[in-house]
């Protein structure tokens, strides 16, 4: 007879969201999964009527169930199925010969964006061992990097895909993202986006994109922009907002540096160590015009040190230097003019191919109709090379312009949290140990060179004010990110040090990361790799070992979302792990533990780590296991707060205290304190030779439901028999031409090679541009080489562009987006 039902509260991970979903347990199988209404979930379509998919995935026979060790050449697929235990036993023996012989720099991480809640884990476990976060992963050009930027331009993350108060907006600007597909119609991101525009006076909305997405439907205005020239669009946003004076005084003047002097002989900022002698570099100067002279804001009490008659935000003044030497120097407003006057609307037109008169009426919409928000999505900027931190820092510029910066319908900043009675739940960055990272292990790290704000030379200048303000350190997590080219290239080339080792864990590097032939190069030629995965992929039939990952059904979730919101949201594990899957918790613990790291691991189990994470608010895991969730207020407008032991305004989490439009984080690393725009380096403007031979601009990406990334493509669960091929989206203007038909296979080619996929007949996208969808493979087919699971088929990286010189300098973004190729019918794969 079978047995009873048990209800457990769960948190699921197959994408993003966490939502919150019941689980039905009987004889220890789940055999239900519904939405919880308490938690006010939508099951969605990856999950499946009923929690279907998830239940098939779970059980799926296909699934890594045990630890596989290599038997046969690396890539032969022939594996000897071990005890879990001896392979972690075997793996802690290499790494410590590995580590004997090149040093502990020696190892490496591959993760994916935001695959789990336990990315602290690998941190800790990194700092133990003594390695300087060599951990890589999309992070570079997925959202994460965005997160450093606004770390250092404002003080917390402002870029979200689902603001929490969408209905409250006047106005949506949708820039490169797709709401409906991205996560999936019944995720919270749609569902808040259809509520805003349900309501009796719905929000303009604007969609920036290269294809008419769903959104566009709905939208006021669609910018059909070039691909890769977002930076400019956003420039020319600036130059109509403040040329028509349709920016917030106000809170320009107050809250950001505009009125900030800048030295115009060395073209740094005016600091009062410049001034005055004796004076601090952390405080900076603006120009009193009552007074005619200068004064000095106090950061760190967010104050002037005397009362200003009445503050300059524009102009150029002669300021009278420590030493008795007068320096021009023009406030950060002046510069910013300066710059964008360089953008008007109609040589933007000519850059972007988006008429002059839209560009300025998309601009007064946004600037009129307040407050607004910009949603973050993955085609406004992550994915453009060398113009990614220009998109990211102009579009914070246009959040500060409007005045749209933590405000109730306009860009929440969270800052940490939740607090329960004044206590916090334990985050992230506490349990990361980053203070066990010593400065001359810091010094090792890849990238500190190169990608200098996404390594420690920019992590310890964004912690300073982080951690005077938030009073916690600042988080690794991703944030910490030496770029993945450069990784690949220390690999095969042993500089700026070998790297032999590398763990993969939530992450596929064969599908996610561009140029697929030299990613491969590279993890073929290490000593020892490891892949915790649940199923054998394209990077884990390249390994030494493969791990078994419990999935979130069998593991419990208490998340802070990388420490970059104020909400903790989780849940239990609906049953225990199947066969010898362990969490990845449990990995990196078992590990350390036999890497010398004993004392620093006291939690045995998940169980006992999301417990300590809760005691300080008083909670007990049966009470979560009941209410998987801790939610704060929403607080907005903390930059006015008064800190009660002070008597001081908080300000924001920035060096001066207040939004940096211009950076003095930037300026300190070497980089440029304002942003500019950059042709693509592959574009028919910058290379119209290659243009003759591949004339049509390629996007790759474009998420579809219900696949995430390269996961759900195993037959057998439902997911890939929705979506059994890849699609390529083009006009049907271009397709007569070329002489396809819809469902025709195609090849598509770049420089770097030749994929195909299914060609896709469509209006919605501009006749010039080719959209492929991103991270196939298909697991059917054989894994060894050259096979590997068909990774070399459709894999869109394979087209993609890695090279060192065309990486953003600041976060090491590559380009997915805005390349060059030509596409022609394959004939039907063999
Ligand atoms: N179903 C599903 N949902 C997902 C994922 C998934 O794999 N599948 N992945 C998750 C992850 S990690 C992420 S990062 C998000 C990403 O979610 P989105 O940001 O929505 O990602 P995409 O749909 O790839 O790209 C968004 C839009 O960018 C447009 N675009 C391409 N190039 C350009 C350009 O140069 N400029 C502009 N303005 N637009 C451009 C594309 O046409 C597309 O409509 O989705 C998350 N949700
Ligand atoms: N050309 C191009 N490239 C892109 C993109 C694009 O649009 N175009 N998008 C980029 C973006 S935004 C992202 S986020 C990346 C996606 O990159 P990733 O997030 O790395 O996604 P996947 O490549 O699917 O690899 C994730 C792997 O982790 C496994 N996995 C899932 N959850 C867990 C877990 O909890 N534990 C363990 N141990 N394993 C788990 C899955 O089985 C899967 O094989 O791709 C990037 N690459
Ligand atoms: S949107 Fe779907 S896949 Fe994502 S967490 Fe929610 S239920 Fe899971
Ligand atoms: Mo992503």
């Amino acid at each position: 007879m079978p047995g009873d039902i048990e209800i457990k509260r769960v948190g699921c991970f197959f994408c993003h969201m966490n939502c919150g979903l019941l689980a039905y347990v009987q004889d220890g199988k789940i055999v239900r999964l519904i939405d919880d209404a308490e938690r006010q979930t939508r099951i969605c379509e990856r999950v499946g009527r009923n929690g279907e998919f998830a239940i098939k995935f779970h059980y799926h026979p296909d699934r890594v169930n045990y630890a596989l060790k290599r038997k046969g050449k690396r890539g032969e697929n022939k594996w000897e199925k071990i005890p879990y235990d001896q392979a972690l036993d075997e793996i802690a023996e290499k790494l410590k010969d590995l580590k004997a012989k090149f040093g502990p720099e020696t190892l490496c991480v591959t993760e994916g964006t935001y695959r789990s809640d336990q990315k602290w884990a690998r941190s800790r476990f990194l700092n133990l061992f003594g390695n300087p976060q060599n951990s890589v992963g999309p992070g570079n050009i997925c959202w994460t990097w965005i997160y450093v930027m606004n770390m250092a331009l404002c003080g917390w993350q402002c870029e979200v895909g689902a603001p929490p108060t969408m209905t409250k907006s006047r106005c949506i600007v949708v820039w490169g993202k797709d709401p409906h597909e991205s996560y999936s119609p019944k995720a919270p991101v749609w569902r808040h986006m259809s509520a805003a525009l349900k309501q009796e006076k719905p929000p303009k909305i604007i969609v920036v994109d290269p294809v008419a997405t769903d959104i566009v439907r709905y939208s006021d205005m669609w910018l059909e922009v070039r691909p890769g020239t977002d930076a400019a669009m956003e420039l020319a946003w600036a130059n109509v907002i403040i040329n028509e004076d349709l920016y917030d005084r106000e809170f320009i003047e107050t809250w950001t540096n505009a009125p900030f002097l800048v030295r115009m002989d060395i073209h740094k900022i005016l600091r009062e160590a410049d001034v005055v002698n004796g004076g601090s570099r952390d405080n900076f100067i603006i120009w009193d015009t009552e007074a005619k002279k200068p004064a000095v804001w106090l950061s760190k009490s967010v104050e002037y040190r005397e009362k200003v008659g009445k503050l300059a935000l524009a102009g150029e003044y002669d300021v009278a230097m420590a030493d008795g030497k007068k320096v021009k120097c023009k406030t950060v407003w002046t510069l910013l003019k300066e710059l964008v006057d360089q953008y008007p609307p109609e040589k933007v037109a000519e850059i972007t191919w988006v008429p002059a008169h839209k560009i300025r009426e998309a601009a007064r919409i946004y600037a009129t109709n307040r407050p607004g928000t910009i949603l973050w999505g993955v085609g406004g900027g992550d994915m453009v090379g060398r113009n990614a931190t220009s998109c990211a820092f102009v579009r914070t510029i246009l959040r500060a312009l409007t005045g749209n910066l933590d405000i109730v319908g306009g860009e929440y900043l969270a800052g940490p949290g939740p607090y329960v009675d004044g206590k916090m739940v334990v985050r992230d960055c506490e349990l990361e140990l980053a203070d066990r990272c010593l400065p001359e292990t810091r010094k090792k790290a890849i990238g500190n060179d190169f990608t200098r704000l996404m390594c420690w030379p920019g992590y310890e200048l964004t912690a300073k004010p982080y951690e005077e303000v938030w009073k916690l350190p600042r988080p690794l997590l991703n944030q910490l990110s030496p770029t993945a080219p450069l990784i690949w290239r220390a690999m095969l080339t042993g500089e700026p040090y070998p790297v032999r080792a590398m763990i993969a864990w939530g992450s596929n590097p064969m599908l996610w990361a561009a140029n697929t032939k030299l990613v491969y190069e590279a993890l073929k030629s290490l000593d020892l790799l490891i892949d915790v995965e649940y199923w054998m992929t394209p990077t884990a039939q390249l390994a030494d070992y493969v791990m078994p990952a419990a999935d979130w059904m069998e593991r419990p979730l208490l998340t802070t979302i990388e420490d970059a919101s104020d909400v903790a949201v989780g849940g239990v594990r609906a049953v225990l792990p199947e066969h010898d899957r362990r969490t990845d918790y449990d990995f990196f613990r078992g590990l350390g533990m036999r890497l010398g790291q004993e004392n620093d691991w006291p939690w045995e189990t998940n169980e006992e780590m999301i417990s300590y994470r809760i005691e300080r608010i008083g909670m007990t895991y049966d009470e979560f296991a009941r209410r998987p969730w801790i939610l704060g207020n929403l607080n907005f407008e903390k930059h006015k707060d008064i800190i009660p032991e002070t008597g001081k305004l908080h300000g924001f989490a920035t060096p001066s205290r207040r939004v940096e439009i211009y950076s003095s984080i930037f300026e300190e690393l070497d980089y440029d304190p304002l942003p500019k725009y950059e042709e693509p380096v592959e574009s028919p403007v910058s290379d119209p030779e290659l243009a003759k031979e591949y004339p049509l601009m390629l996007i790759t990406g474009g998420r579809f439901v219900p696949m995430f990334h390269s996961e759900h493509r195993v037959p057998g669960i439902g997911t890939r028999e929705m979506w059994p091929w890849p699609t390529m989206l083009i006009h049907p203007d271009t397709a007569r031409d070329l002489g396809i038909r819809d469902g025709d296979w195609c090849w598509i080619e770049t420089k770097r090679g030749r994929i195909r996929q299914k060609a896709k007949l469509s209006f919605t996208i501009d006749p010039q541009v080719i959209n492929i969808q991103a991270s196939w493979w298909y697991p059917e087919m054989p894994g060894e080489e050259p096979f590997l699971h068909g990774v070399w088929e459709s894999n869109a990286n394979v087209l993609t562009l890695d090279d060192p010189e065309t990486l953003d300098p600041l976060c090491g973004n590559w380009t997915t987006r805005g390349l060059l190729c030509k596409v022609y019918p394959s004939g039907e794969p063999k």
